[in-house]
């Protein structure tokens, strides 16, 4: 016989049993928290329409990214995206860092804790013009590696030992889904399907392999392959690109998923500043959701700065903007941002009709079209497109008459109401400009100290720590510097043939930047041109009988990080290194290449980490500080600037180096390499038609890169702060000087019965340059009164609405403005106001 207390134990174990019971049929259902079909991609059994934007969390600081993150979720962004930086977590091998702007578990905990999802792009071959692609250079140094990305069994061992670590550091902080944390989707490899065919049949068993490789780690999230059309499954294939609207998935059970929409594009030394319209861009992202699209990416959400050496090759810029809808300080660079906020919102309004509705598409002529989602439910959603690149369309529709301008798509997730167009932008544009450092009233100018780099061992004794017949590829010094000098000594005598009044040295250069000494004198350097990958180097010299000494140094900017078989991609001299001597009209040739050369790499200041070297302080010499003096080191200290906004500095006047701002590198400078293209687009560019990188083009004739991002986390507060220049090819440090970055002006734009926005970020709106209701021409900075504008005095109104506030919105009406009537072209609020 039981006792009742017994009893109630049974009963409560029962009932425990049966919960753990329970519980165990949950956690197995867990298994596929998040998975996909042939609509979209499910969490938790629902399908979800999904919004990310990629921010790569080393080309910002840990500091900046819980307001880069809130931003994102305020643009209407479900989820970040990033990839893993394999060369900058194991620099050298099995010597890993994860410190500071590379503790990509902070990165992906701040994500979670602003209640977005994270898609984590491992590769671990990673493109996105980062230095080698993201493979680490030892990996490519490895005895038995040949090729990367491809079936050696010594690059995948390595790629699977580094994969694995970073999936295992992952499962450990319970970060992906199913174990409660908010990475949705993973991927593996990167864009291999581009690439893929330049490997033969190894090619395919490579990325077979892959797909294996990463299923077997059992992350309990699908995995992606972007621009893999034959992706094995489970592994689901995705687009990158400028359009994805007409992409297929290559299985039926796969989602529709654009994973890299690029906002932007990067800019490279010596290219002009390249930028996508706001509008292109909102109507690539709308087509593609018109068409069948349920998960889109934003590359890149937030571009940021290539820090230190990480720079893609072989010539991508330390700023790595990208126009994208957060600036490289972490600004909004409005309208972008605002416009495709109000783009993802209304698609997010569609949520449910999209990812269940049936489908139907009415071709409405001259490229004209309207596409209904109907669900069961009876609710419906619609888009209307016009993918004419010239025509504006008037078109009737289910009862109703709807403007659709040429290259737009409307959204009207009733099928009523117009909410959106992607041409019609209502989001304010800002204009940011830079102020001078407001630390001190009247900001004197920067005290240099200055000193040598002491380069006699190379140029003079051409000591070298290796030797070697043969020239090398400078990736075979292993990437601890972007220097490295090959050196060699000719015996030369007056009866040789090859003496002459008219010798000359001749190099065949690979590199991205060479410099030549003979016998310890400079003889010159060239560098190679945006768009030419190599250069033939001639410079007259002088020789003497007996031994002479030849060095040559050369310069990388970022080695090759795109392309098939981009790894093999050598850099640096590879000959042939000739001495060319002329008598008359013959010439006599010596071939340098196989003499026995000795090289070393990087500069004696400068450690394999890129940290500076401590020297002696009476080094330091602050008298006569010398202009154009290659290879020399400044030194000064500086206030930082006072407030908040975003810090930069001003490099004009120097040539090309590194900096570092109290010992954090804060990458290379080359302002002197100036955009020769003649490729800018006068008086704007016309969003109209399909886009590409040389469509839309900026700032031809000037500096690629003349500012420099400081993050504010590498200031200390006060004066004693320390800014460092290593300069390389000579330059005048008189005009540099920090600068904040703050909005300077901004434009305010309302179609009629909208609700216009302008706003002075911090501070408040000071004047209005400009106001009108009515058919305003011109854009942002040069606008005009049209031929119609309301009865009341535009100016006044907005003086009295917006003056002595940071924001304000203002009514885009005849009732605010008079009336006024514009026969039939299209009413808008237009103002200009100063910050
Ligand atoms: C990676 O290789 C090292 C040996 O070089 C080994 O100790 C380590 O366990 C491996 N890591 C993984 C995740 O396989
Ligand atoms: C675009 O519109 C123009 C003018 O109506 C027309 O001539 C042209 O054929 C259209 N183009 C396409 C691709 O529909
Ligand atoms: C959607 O299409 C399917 C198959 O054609 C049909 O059975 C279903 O009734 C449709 N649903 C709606 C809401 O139209
Ligand atoms: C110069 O270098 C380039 C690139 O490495 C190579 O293609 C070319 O053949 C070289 N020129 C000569 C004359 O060897
Ligand atoms: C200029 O534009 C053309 C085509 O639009 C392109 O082929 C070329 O590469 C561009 N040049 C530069 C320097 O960007
Ligand atoms: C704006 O609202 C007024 C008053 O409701 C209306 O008469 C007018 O047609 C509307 N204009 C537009 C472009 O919607
Ligand atoms: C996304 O947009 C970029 C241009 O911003 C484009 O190059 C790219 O092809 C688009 N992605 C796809 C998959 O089409």
């Amino acid at each position: 016989m039981h006792s009742p207390s017994t009893m109630m134990k049974f009963t409560s174990l029962f009932l425990v049993s049966l919960l753990l019971l329970l519980l165990q049929c949950i956690s197995t259902a867990n298994a596929t928290k998040v998975s996909h079909d042939g609509r979209a991609i499910t969490i938790d059994g629902k399908r979800r329409l999904l919004i990310c934007g990629a921010i790569h969390y080393p080309r910002s600081t840990p500091e900046m990214w819980p307001d880069l993150i809130k931003k994102a979720k305020e643009g209407g962004l479900d989820a970040i995206e990033t990839y893993v930086f394999w060369n900058a977590h194991e620099p050298f091998r099995r010597e890993y860092d994860f410190s500071g702007n590379l503790d990509f578990i902070r990165f992906i905990k701040t994500i979670q804790d602003h209640g977005l999802y994270v898609i984590f792009r491992i590769g671990p071959y990673v493109c996105a013009e980062w230095n080698y692609g993201g493979f680490p250079l030892w990996l490519h140094n490895m005895h038995g590696i040949k090729e990367l990305r491809t079936t050696n069994s010594v690059y995948m061992k390595e790629m699977q030992n580094f994969t694995e670590m970073i999936v295992n550091m992952v499962k450990k902080e319970k970060l992906f889904y199913d174990q409660g944390g908010p990475i949705i989707l993973s991927q593996i490899e990167n864009e291999y399907g581009n690439v893929m065919t330049s490997y033969g049949h190894a090619g395919k068993a490579y990325i077979d392999w892959c797909a294996k490789m990463a299923d077997s780690l059992d992350i309990g999230v699908p995995w992606i392959m972007c621009q893999q059309s034959d992706a094995p499954e489970p592994m689901i294939d995705t687009c990158n690109g400028w359009y994805c609207d007409q992409f297929t998935p290559n299985n039926p059970n796969s989602p529709k998923m654009f994973t890299e929409n690029w906002t932007g594009w990067f800019k490279s030394w010596g290219g002009s500043d390249p930028y996508r319209t706001t509008e292109d861009l909102a109507y690539a992202t709308a087509r593609f959701f018109q068409l069948g699209g349920t998960f889109n990416n934003y590359y890149m959400y937030h571009g940021g700065t290539n820090f230190g050496r990480t720079a893609g090759g072989p010539l991508i810029t330390t700023s790595y903007d990208y126009d994208a809808p957060l600036d490289e300080y972490g600004n909004f660079n409005q309208p972008k941002f605002g416009h495709l906020k109000e783009l993802n919102d209304a698609l997010h309004s569609m949520e449910k009709v999209l990812t269940h509705g049936n489908v139907s598409h009415t071709d409405m002529g001259n490229s004209v079209s309207a596409t209904i989602y109907k669900s069961s439910d009876g609710k419906s959603g619609c888009f209307l497109s016009n993918t004419n690149e010239t025509s504006d369309a008037r078109v009737s529709f289910q009862g109703e008459i709807y403007d659709v301008p040429a290259w737009s798509v409307s959204l009207l997730p009733d099928c009523k109401n117009e909410v959106y167009n992607t041409a019609k932008v209502n989001t304010e544009t800002w204009v940011t400009e830079k102020k001078s450092n407001e630390a001190e009233e009247e900001p004197e100018a920067l005290k240099w100290a200055w000193r040598y780099e002491n380069i006699d061992d190379t140029v003079v004794k051409g000591k070298g720590d290796k030797t070697s017949t043969k020239l090398m590829d400078q990736k075979a010094a292993n990437d601890v510097s972007d220097y490295l000098w090959y050196m060699t000594s000719v015996n030369i005598e007056e009866k040789d043939p090859i003496w002459s009044h008219d010798m000359r040295l001749r190099v065949n250069c690979t590199g991205q930047v060479l410099h030549a000494y003979v016998n310890g004198e400079y003889v010159g350097r060239e560098f190679v041109t945006y768009g030419i990958f190599h250069y033939v180097f001639e410079k007259k010299i002088k020789l003497v009988p007996g031994p002479n000494q030849i060095t040559l140094l050369s310069v990388t900017t970022g080695f090759q990080h795109y392309g098939p078989k981009f790894d093999m991609i050598e850099n640096g001299v590879l000959g042939p290194v000739e001495i060319v001597g002329r008598k008359g009209d013959q010439t006599v040739i010596t071939d340098l290449s196989s003499h026995k050369w000795s090289f070393k790499a990087g500069l004696k200041s400068i450690d394999r980490y890129n940290n500076l070297v401590k020297v002696d302080p009476s080094e330091w010499k602050t008298h006569r500080v010398p202009t154009n003096r290659k290879m020399t080191w400044y030194k000064t200290t500086f206030k930082s600037p006072r407030g908040t906004d975003p810090v930069t500095l001003d490099l004009e006047g120097l040539g090309k180096g590194l900096a570092w701002v109290n010992g954090k590198s804060i990458g290379r400078y080359w302002p002197s390499n100036i955009a020769r293209s003649n490729n800018c687009t006068k008086n704007g560019c016309d969003y109209r038609g399909k886009y590409d990188n040389n469509k839309c083009v900026r700032a031809c004739g000037l500096p690629s890169q003349r500012w420099y991002h400081v993050p504010r986390s590498f200031l200390v507060d006060g004066d004693q702060n320390e800014l460092v220049l290593f300069e390389e090819f000579g330059g005048d440090p008189s005009e540099v000087n920090f600068q904040t970055v703050t909005v300077g002006k901004t434009c305010g734009y309302a179609y009629e019965n909208k609700t216009m926005e302008v706003s002075c970020p911090g501070r408040s709106i000071t004047g209005v340059r400009f106001a009108s209701f009515g058919d305003v021409q011109g854009s942002c900075g040069s606008f005009q009164k049209g031929d119609c504008q309301g009865k009341k005095d535009a100016l006044a109104v907005l003086k009295k609405e917006c003056i002595g506030k940071e924001k304000c919105a203002v009514a885009a009406n005849e009732a605010m403005f008079g009336s006024v009537d514009c026969r039939g072209i299209k009413k808008r609020l237009v103002a200009e106001v100063v910050c």
